[in-house]
Order: structure tokens, then C-alpha cells, then sequence
């Protein structure tokens, strides 16, 4: 097995990887970089990750960015569980679900909402940019609220699509919204999936409170 390694932000999507990896069983070692404190724009980190972002993950010094792949890596280390889907379709499913809340839910509409300044420079465009980025959240939750009818957001077990959709519940209370009142499957889902000792593990290292609703 390779030595494992995940940079992560308290809270960040790189819950995500972190529950993955305490799904797995296998050793890792987590470093705290908070992005609240400017953590990921230290020299060190940049070098690590030229796109100043996390999470980060390395398997025996081997550098690997991005979420979906990272998550890959991460389900390659025990194949058994399936993390990245378990039938041909399963997979394609996750990666369907990987690619949309990265893209989409992630850097399109959080990233108008917490950054409009990567959209434009002049700042008066900024509060049309976050009103926007709030739509789009908010139209992305009503699709997951219709797809999550199940405990899972593909097949009969977790991937890596439900640890970034908690994520992403976890966010939605972030800014404000009613996740109870409006979105009651994702809010079923992200309490049933929060009750996996993995999560939970994740949750007490990164010091957050339980389940933000
Ligand atoms: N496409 C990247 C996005 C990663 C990303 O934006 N991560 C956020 C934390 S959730 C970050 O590092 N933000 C710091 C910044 O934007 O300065 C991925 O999927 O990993």
C-alpha cells in the first residue's frame, strides 16, 4: 500500500476525499491547510499545488489535484467497495454525478456566490455574480432533491458521489438556505449518510460540528 497523504480545508469539499479515505480503512495522514487563514496561498502549498486549491491528495509522493480524480485514486486503493461505482453503469452514474457537482454546483455556482472576483474584475459586477451564483444553487438542489430518493445517490452503497453531495448539504446551510424546509430527500439523505463512522471521523478530525442543519 502506498503512503497517503490529504491536504485539506476544514469543511472544504475536501471532506469528500476524507471521508473516502476513512472509508477505505487505510492509513493516511491529513494536513490542515485553511484557506480562511490564506493556508493555501504559503509558498510551500502553491509549489505543492500550482492551482492553489484543495483537496490534495499524494500516494507515495505522487502529486494528485482535483476531486474526481482524486476520489478515483482513492476507491483504486480497495476496489472491493466500489467507491467509484460498482456495475458499467454505476460508474458511468458517479462520474456523471462527480463531473456536474464539481463543474456545475461547485465552481459555477458556490464559485459565484463565494468568488465572484474569478467571474469579473470590477467589482460592481460582484453582487449580480453571487445573486446569480445563489440561483444556480438553487436550482441545482431542487434536481438533487428530485434524484435523491434513495439512501444512496447511485446503487446500493456509498461513492464518491454521496461524500461531495454531503459536502455540498453542508454548504447549503452555510449560506443560509432551508435545507429542511425545502429539500427534504437531500436532507434525509445527508442525515442518513452522516451516520457512517467514516463521516463522522472526518467531521471530529476537521473539527466541525456534526450535521449543519
Ligand atoms: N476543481 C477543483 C476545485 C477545488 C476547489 O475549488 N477547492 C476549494 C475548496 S472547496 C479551494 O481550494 N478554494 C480556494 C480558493 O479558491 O482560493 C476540484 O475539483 O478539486
Amino acid at each position: 500500500m502506498p503512503l497517503v497523504k490529504l491536504w485539506y480545508s476544514p469543511g472544504a469539499c475536501s471532506l469528500a476525499p476524507h471521508m473516502l479515505l476513512n472509508e477505505i480503512g487505510h492509513d493516511f495522514e491529513p494536513i490542515r491547510v485553511p484557506i480562511r487563514e490564506g493556508a493555501h496561498l504559503t509558498e510551500d502549498f502553491i509549489r505543492l499545488n500550482p492551482k492553489k486549491r484543495l483537496p490534495v491528495l499524494a500516494l507515495d509522493g505522487e502529486v494528485i489535484t482535483e476531486l474526481p480524480a482524486i476520489a478515483l485514486a482513492i476507491s483504486q486503493l480497495a476496489p472491493q467497495l466500489h467507491l467509484m461505482g460498482k456495475t458499467p453503469l454505476g460508474q458511468a452514474r458517479v462520474l456523471e454525478w462527480l463531473n456536474w457537482l464539481s463543474g456545475t454546483v461547485h465552481g459555477q455556482a458556490y464559485g459565484g456566490v463565494w468568488r465572484p472576483q474569478r467571474f469579473a474584475d470590477d467589482e460592481a459586477l460582484h453582487p449580480a455574480i453571487t445573486a446569480k451564483g445563489r440561483q444556480t444553487v438553487a436550482d441545482c438542489y431542487a434536481m438533487i432533491d428530485a434524484k435523491l430518493i434513495g439512501p444512496y445517490a447511485v446503487g446500493d452503497g456509498p461513492t464518491a458521489a454521496d461524500a461531495f453531495l454531503y459536502v455540498l448539504y453542508r454548504w447549503g446551510v452555510g449560506i443560509g438556505l432551508d435545507m429542511r424546509g425545502a429539500y427534504a430527500n437531500f436532507t434525509r439523505f445527508a442525515e442518513n449518510l452522516a451516520q457512517r463512522p467514516s463521516l463522522q471521523r472526518a467531521i471530529a478530525t476537521e473539527g466541525l460540528a456534526p450535521l449543519a442543519v
